[in-house]
């Protein structure tokens, strides 16, 4: 991963293509929030992020759905948990992935910011 900026957003990480042709970055999912939460990746090539909870009750999870671009990733993620999840956009264009958890009648962990920019190239 490549830091290429820092803001209010949250910091932006270029992911760097492996030999094997696979995009990698490992993200960290934390009460309520995804680090890095803005990723810069290339369309037509998979991605595999690593999703590290560090979290000691609270489950998240990472959904990303865009049809349009080839994306359907539902994955949950207990706490303090490490899962992996591999997608490929199809399509350039930048879509959001969120947690949509929830307890009770709270708001959602999305409404409390737990969501991220995913822009493919
Ligand atoms: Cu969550």
């Amino acid at each position: 991963m490549v830091k290429v900026a820092s803001g209010a957003e949250g910091e932006a990480v270029e992911l760097t293509l492996g030999a094997d042709g696979i995009q990698r970055a490992t993200i960290i999912l934390d009460s309520y929030s995804y680090t890095p939460s803005h990723l810069i990746v290339q369309a037509g090539k998979p991605v595999e992020l690593t999703l590290t909870s560090v979290t000691d009750i609270v489950p998240h999870n990472f959904l990303l759905k865009e049809p349009t671009a080839g994306l359907d990733v539902e994955q949950d993620v207990k706490a303090g948990k490490t899962v992996t999840v591999r997608f490929t956009p199809t399509q350039p264009g930048a879509f959001t992935f969120y947690c949509d958890k929830q307890l009770l009648f709270f708001k959602s962990h999305r409404e409390k910011g737990m969501e991220g920019r995913l822009e493919a190239r």
